[in-house]
């Protein structure tokens, strides 16, 4: 069996500050909680920016700038930029620090949808900051564009200009055949780096069936093209990751997709959760990769 590629996904957009004392906000705490995430076992770090003051998510560039070099000169591990940003910018606001910084990789999104996150929003009492209220609310009227052509001018603009592969994120069965089509007209070269994500309103739900459906259409449409890895949102992670593992898929944790390390235990960092899965993977003698293993995997510049 191949190694298990860990990928961390550390801060995101979508949960906010008051959810959790944990996020890493700051440059300096994004880039100190990359590293240690790396130190304990992933091999990609998916990164999001936030501005330092208040915590929103931004698409500066120089903000990312601010982290970046300081994760490359302390880590091997693979960087993995987002396209999909945060809500209410642009595609060229999500595609400036990608563009400046030309990744090995980068996430792209499969299709559009509705993306919700008001339920764990129901759960904060107090915010820290005016931001964040009506940015959780907006999530229910929130529309993630990806359009076919948005999607196309992703790869054109970095996968075809610089070389940068891509974490193709999907969110539902439909996502896959999206990924197919892009597959058969050639704009899109294997192996593809699949992430299948559960449990996101607005996505597929996070049932074990549902798991065993995205890996069979998948593994029908792209055979061996493919490269499989599985999220899942909140409490459903780590046990769509453990499914994942001896399944013979990748996993990705982290912050940006749930805040926990157990049932009402808050994570205390990202690495804690990269930490806890690769236990688990490890106690079912399975491998853990490296990132110079990952970028063989996947074929990345390096
Ligand atoms: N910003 C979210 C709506 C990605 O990084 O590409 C989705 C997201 C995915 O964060
Ligand atoms: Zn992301």
């Amino acid at each position: 069996m191949s190694k298990v590629i860990i990928s961390c996904a550390v801060t995101g957009a979508i949960h906010t500050p008051s959810m959790s004392d944990h996020l890493p906000i700051t440059p300096q705490q994004i880039a100190e909680q990359s590293i240690a995430a790396a130190e304990a076992g992933a091999a990609i770090i998916h990164l999001h920016a936030r501005d330092p003051i208040d915590g929103r998510p931004t698409p500066d560039p120089a903000v990312f700038m601010q982290f970046l070099p300081v994760i490359k000169q302390s880590t091997d591990a693979v960087i993995n930029i987002t396209t999909g940003g945060g809500l209410g910018m642009s595609l060229d606001e999500r595609l400036a620090a990608p563009l400046q910084a030309k990744p090995e990789m980068c996430s792209l999104n499969m299709g559009s949808m509705n993306f919700n996150i008001a339920p764990s929003a129901a759960r904060v009492k107090k915010f820290k900051y005016d931001w964040e209220k009506p940015y959780l609310e907006g999530t229910t009227n929130y529309i993630f564009r990806n359009t076919f052509q948005d999607i196309e001018q992703v790869v054109e603009r970095l996968g075809k200009a610089h070389g940068t592969r891509f974490e193709f994120e999907c969110y539902d069965i439909g996502h896959l055949y999206n990924l197919a089509h892009m597959l058969d007209r050639k704009v899109v070269e294997p192996p593809l780096f699949t992430q299948t994500i559960f449990g996101i309103l607005g996505g597929i739900g996070a049932e074990h069936r549902n798991l065993m459906f995205m890996k069979e259409t998948a593994d029908r449409l792209f055979g061996k093209d493919y490269v499989w890895s599985v999220l899942a949102a909140g409490r459903n992670q780590m046990p769509f990751v453990t499914m994942a593992g001896m399944m013979g898929g990748n996993v990705r944790v982290g912050l940006e997709d749930s805040l926990w390390i157990g049932k009402g235990q808050a994570a205390t960092s990202n690495a804690q959760q990269v930490a806890k899965i690769r236990r688990i993977l490890e106690e079912l003698s399975l491998e853990i990769a490296s990132p110079a293993e990952a970028r063989e995997i996947l074929k990345l510049k390096g």
